[in-house]
């Protein structure tokens, strides 16, 4: 009787030490309409807090995100959580017309969750439309206080957000191509943390830099043993905190769109498919590059 109640008294000193080492962090996003300066022109974008790329949310595996998003904006919206697992909470996820309806323009929502059994970096975007494109940010998670990462401590962390960049109001981009049933016109640059960069005309510095790129120094090609241990860091996270395994195989049932069939006409059932097939097609190649 006394080792189960010594076992309980544990039990519960773990569940109250795991408790009081989460956090609730909180944030409000205002998305409203931003004019900026890209490619030699000014445009009209929506954008959160008045930034592009949006902010950077930085959390603890454990803690409790609450995010209020206040939709000043002309459009309809919602914010997705980009690869957070949504335990217990699907219904915070974010896709506009499949776990919640749009925020309408002037309205509000609050969007609650924990981030539990994942580390590293995410990001979110807006679930609507084209409007990913400019409403979107970073979703850091650390280990839990006390918890070290999963890999040997870097020198330096630097967010890297990738995008496409239209000179173009982006909703009309996509109701265009909507309206006509062709692709939607192709972007006129890719960005680097919501900037151009050097390669295009009247990047941020408005003149091309002159400098050449600093690069970390790479390994010989032949330098086997540094190979050998890059490898050997990446298979020693197996089974480590929060290892998720990488499938070895493709199938239709990682790419299954949430939409249901039969709410659909035959031309749509088609054309997920064809879309299906183009995107595992591209899954495929990535995954053998
Ligand atoms: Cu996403």
């Amino acid at each position: 009787m006394s080792r189960l109640l010594f076992l309980l008294a544990c039990a519960l000193a773990l569940l109250a030490s795991s408790v009081a080492s989460a956090a609730i962090v909180e944030h409000s996003f205002h998305v409203q309409n931003l004019t900026v300066r890209r490619l030699c022109s000014e445009q009209v974008i929506a954008a959160v807090n008045a930034k592009l790329p949006g902010p950077t949310l930085r959390v603890r595996e454990g803690d409790t995100l609450i995010v209020h998003v206040f939709n000043k904006s002309p459009y309809d919206l919602s914010i997705h959580w980009h690869g957070v697992f949504q335990l217990l909470s699907a219904w915070a996820d974010g896709p506009n017309m499949i776990t919640q309806c749009p925020i309408p323009p002037g309205g509000k929502y609050t969007y609650k969750f924990e981030l539990l059994q994942q580390e590293g970096t995410l990001w979110w975007h807006a679930h609507a439309s084209f409007l990913r494109a400019t409403v979107y940010g970073a979703l850091v998670i650390r280990p839990r206080s006390g918890h070290p990462y999963p890999f040997p401590k870097p020198n330096k962390e630097v967010l890297i957000l990738l995008g496409e960049w239209w000179n173009a109001n982006v909703v009309a981009v996509e109701s265009q191509a909507a309206a006509i049933g062709a692709p939607p016109n192709i972007s006129d640059a890719y960005t680097i943390n919501g900037l151009p960069g050097d390669l295009y005309n009247c990047s941020r510095n408005s003149a091309p830099s002159s400098t050449i790129p600093k690069m970390p120094p790479l390994p010989a090609f032949n330098d086997t043993p540094t190979a050998h241990k890059f490898f050997t860091s990446l298979t020693g996270l197996a089974g480590g905190p929060h290892w998720v395994p990488v499938p070895c195989q493709i199938d239709e049932h990682m790419l299954d769109s949430p939409v249901n069939e039969e709410h659909m006409d035959d031309t749509a059932v088609e054309e997920a498919n064809i879309n299906n097939i183009i995107v595992r097609e591209k899954v495929k190649e990535v995954l053998l590059v």
